[in-house]
């Protein structure tokens, strides 16, 4: 396999652990980094023994020499990067939130498409091992077909600290977390043909919503609840933990608090461990964040070489990005939104 020259622009908080992960794919590797801060630039470049650095991403692109992008910027500045990126024929994977708008999303869908390259939206929580194991016991058919599930991450942790512009928003939670809960729920139960939110800012420090309660319609006929919080103090920080209940005509799937995974069939209930690998680089309670980057970027190498479609291409986001999108539409108006119609 000849390893894959990728450049990645945005050199911040979550950057760092792309950076660590990337060192440990195998088949690609980072050659370059941009960040139009400096200090971040040379803290990265020191770190990881980067020699290439930009403060101009189209400086960059000027001098190419790299396979794929890697755009780890906050979301103002994804659609102008990703069509920088399609304008020079170079794969571009991008953080989540995908765009500020669903009409930018769909730009950046069809920017890479007519462009030929592959685009990939960095939605890491389903390549959790946590999130994959549940996803193996449906496939394994013990529980029968779905017809119920809640997928929920109620948290009080301090997710400012590491991330003050989550506290300066007009919108929050479901756009930062929740859009990777909805993911999950996608991934677990379907696409989704409606929506009804309701939503709460609790926390009087910050500009958005910090309490979400989402109902979804699946198109297999499955209902779904999806809660997120960051506004709940509990006995036992669960942070970063999805929950999971899913019942099925035979039996019954949760995944609960530490990891633990209950699957209950007609033979009874097995218990499992499915707890992430700290990988070492990684820290608690990061760690299943942290792998499942590794996963997904993993993913990503393999996907580049053979031409194969990612699990999280940007056609598929558009997907879980209309499900944000349509939260925000219904918390706003009461009534339930036709996510169809939206994608339409
Ligand atoms: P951050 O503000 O710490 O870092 C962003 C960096 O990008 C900054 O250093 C900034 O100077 C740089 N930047 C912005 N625009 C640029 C441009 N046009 N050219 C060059 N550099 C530019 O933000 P963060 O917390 O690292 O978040 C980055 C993204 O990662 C966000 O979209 C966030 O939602 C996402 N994120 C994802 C996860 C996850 O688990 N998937 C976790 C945390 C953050
Ligand atoms: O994944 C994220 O985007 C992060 C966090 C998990 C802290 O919400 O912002």
């Amino acid at each position: 396999m000849t390893e894959l020259r990728g450049a990645l622009i945005g050199c911040g908080f979550f950057a760092v652990n792309q950076m660590h992960a990337w060192q440990d794919v195998a088949g690609a590797g980072i050659v370059a980094i941009c960040d139009r801060d400096p200090e971040r630039l040379k803290v990265v470049g020191d770190q990881f023994g980067i020699s290439r650095r930009y403060s101009d991403a189209a400086e960059m692109f000027a001098d190419g020499g790299f396979d794929f992008v890697d755009i780890a910027t906050t979301v103002s500045s994804h659609r102008a990067l990703v069509e920088l990126a399609a304008r020079h024929k170079v794969p571009a994977i991008c953080q989540k939130p995908f765009a500020k708008t669903l009409d930018d999303a769909k730009a950046m869908v069809a920017a890479c498409k007519s462009a030929g390259v592959p685009l990939m939206i960095h939605e890491n929580f389903r390549w959790q091992t946590p999130i994959q194991a549940v996803r193996k016991a449906l496939d394994a058919g013990v529980i029968g077909t779905p017809f119920w599930g809640r997928l929920s991450f109620r948290s009080g942790y301090d997710v400012f600290s590491g991330q003050p512009y989550l506290a300066e928003g007009e919108r929050f939670i479901i756009e930062d977390l929740g859009i990777h809960t909805l993911d999950i729920a996608r991934f677990l139960l379907g696409d989704v043909k409606a929506m009804t939110a309701r939503t709460m800012r609790v926390n009087p420090a910050i500009k958005g919503e910090d309490v979400a309660t989402m109902l979804l319609d699946h198109e297999s006929g499955v209902t779904s609840v999806v809660d997120v919080s960051y506004a709940t103090k509990q006995s036992v920080e669960p942070f970063p933990e999805t929950l999971v209940e899913i019942d099925g005509s035979e039996g019954s799937i949760r995944l609960l608090q530490g990891y633990r995974l209950e699957v209950t069939g007609r033979d009874g209930t097995q218990t499992s461990d499915v707890a992430p690998t700290l990988l070492p680089w990684a820290s608690r309670p990061w760690h299943n964040i942290q792998e499942s980057v590794f996963a997904i970027q993993q993913h990503w190498a393999e996907q580049l070489q053979t031409g194969g479609e990612t699990s999280t291409s940007g056609e598929d986001n558009l997907k879980t990005f209309a499900l944000v999108e349509a939260a925000y539409e219904s918390a706003a108006s009461g009534s339930t939104i036709d996510v169809k119609a939206m994608l339409a």
